[in-house]
């Protein structure tokens, strides 16, 4: 699938089009579709079925030993891996990242931040949750729910002030964390208990060009239903 127009420089260089192997299901993959989106960027869209063993594969390990999406391909041919250094190489030279060191120190926390409380408090509790791997009141996922709701208290505390996570300028850090903290209700979050962060979430998806094309999950991400590092 080809978002986007395609471009072919002139002479004896031809730049490809970006590439992103991509998860329709996932909000990592999801952060980087929206970024694209909203920088009107094209790009071409390689999906990967992660319950279908399609990260299990040699070919796939050559592009992310992790076996894990999303990874970018650059017009260049070069392979990046981990959603959010894919937000920061997009973003540099762009309004979503600021240029002041400071405020890009600080989206860089917001990232950090992300990817240990936001992703496997909110994230991970809701694909267990939601594809059958734990009930609500296992041990393991009473224990993520405490981390998911110790990251909405910090993005409330953050939020109550300000319209944005940096800055007071929309950027990549407010996309990051947009991606699962919006699902929140979906690993029984209540979202009333954030007003602020409720706020943030509408004005992050006012911004132009904003899209959410984050599919639920499929039937073979049930346990023993597919093939993947997930089981
Ligand atoms: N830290 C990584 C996490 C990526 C991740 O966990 N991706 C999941 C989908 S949300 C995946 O592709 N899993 C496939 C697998 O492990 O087989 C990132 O931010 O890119």
């Amino acid at each position: 699938m080809i978002f986007g127009a395609a471009h072919i420089a002139a002479g004896t260089y031809v730049s490809r089009l970006m590439r992103l192997y991509d998860y329709v299901a996932s909000a990592n993959c999801y952060k980087a579709r929206l970024l694209l989106a909203q920088l009107e960027r094209p790009y071409e869209r390689v999906p990967v079925d992660i319950f279908g063993g399609d990260t299990l594969t040699d070919e796939f390990a050559a592009k992310n030993p992790a076996r894990s999406t999303p990874v970018l391909e650059t017009d260049g041919g070069r392979y990046l891996q981990e959603s959010n250094a894919i937000l920061w190489y997009l973003a540099d030279g762009t309004p979503f990242l600021p240029e002041d060191a400071f405020d890009r120190a600080h989206v860089l926390k917001w990232l950090i931040l992300e990817q240990t409380d936001v992703m496997p408090g909110i994230g991970g509790l809701r694909f267990r949750l939601l594809t059958g791997r734990w009930a609500p009141d296992d041990p393991p996922a009473v224990q993520r729910r405490e981390l998911g709701r110790g990251a909405l208290a910090m993005l409330e505390q953050q939020l109550a002030d300000r319209a944005f996570l940096v800055g007071e300028r929309h950027s990549i850090a407010d996309i990051c964390v947009y991606a699962y903290t919006h699902t929140a209700p979906e690993a029984g979050f209540d979202l009333d208990e954030f007003p602020a962060v409720e706020q943030w979430l509408r004005r992050v998806e006012d911004q132009p060009r904003f899209v959410n094309d984050l599919a639920p999950y499929p039937e073979n991400a049930r346990p023993g239903a597919g093939r993947s590092t997930y089981g």
